[in-house]
C-alpha cells in the first residue's frame, strides 16, 4: 500500500512561480518528498517519457511544451500515493478540473484552446498515472542515488 510516485511541475508551473504552493499541497498531506530536482529535459528524454502519447494529433506540440523551460521533478511516497497524488492534480483538462484541485485552482486554458493554439495542453503539472507508469517514470526520472530514505517526525515522534 506505501507507493512511490512522479509528479512533474511542467514549465507553465515553474514560469509562474506556483512551486512551493504546489509542493505545500503534497507536503500538507503528510506524503514524503524522496526525490527532488529541477531540470531542462531534451526532446529524446521527453519523447520517452511521453512514449504512450506518440500516436495522438498533439504529441509534437506535447514534447515542444515539455522542453521549452526546465521542470521540477519530484519523488513523493505514501500510502496510496498514486491515487491521492491525483486526486489533487485534478482532471487533466483544467475546464474539467474541479476547485481546491491544483489544475482547477491554478489553470483554466482547456485542452480545446491549445489544439486550436497548436500548443501543448498547459496544466501545470503531471502525475504518473498507475503503478506501471510509476515505476518507469522513477526510473526514468530519478538515478537510486537521488531516492533518499528518511523518517519525517510525523514517523518518528521525537520532536
Ligand atoms: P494526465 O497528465 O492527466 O495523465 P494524459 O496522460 O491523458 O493526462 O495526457 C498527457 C498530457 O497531454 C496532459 N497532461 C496534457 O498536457 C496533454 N494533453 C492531453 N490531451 C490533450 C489535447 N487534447 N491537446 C493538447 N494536449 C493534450
Amino acid at each position: 500500500m506505501i507507493e512511490k510516485t512522479v509528479i512533474l511541475i511542467k514549465p507553465d508551473g515553474v514560469v509562474r512561480s506556483l512551486v512551493g504552493e504546489i509542493l505545500h499541497r503534497f507536503e500538507k498531506t503528510g506524503m514524503k518528498i524522496i526525490g527532488l530536482k529541477m531540470v531542462w529535459i531534451d526532446k529524446d528524454f521527453a519523447k520517452e517519457h511521453y512514449k504512450a502519447h506518440k500516436d495522438k494529433a498533439f504529441f509534437k506540440e506535447l514534447v515542444e511544451f515539455i522542453t521549452e523551460g526546465p521542470v521540477v521533478a519530484v519523488a513523493l511516497e505514501g500510502v496510496h500515493a498514486i491515487h491521492n497524488v491525483r486526486k489533487i492534480v485534478g482532471a487533466t483538462d483544467p475546464r474539467d478540473a474541479a476547485p481546491g484541485t491544483i489544475r482547477g485552482d491554478f489553470a483554466h486554458l482547456s485542452m480545446e484552446w491549445a489544439s486550436k493554439q497548436k500548443s501543448g495542453g498547459k496544466n501545470i503539472i503531471h502525475a504518473s498515472a498507475c503503478k506501471k507508469d510509476a515505476d518507469e517514470e522513477l526510473k526514468l526520472w530519478f538515478e537510486k542515488k537521488e531516492l533518499h530514505g528518511y523518517k519525517t517526525v510525523h514517523e518518528k515522534h521525537t520532536f
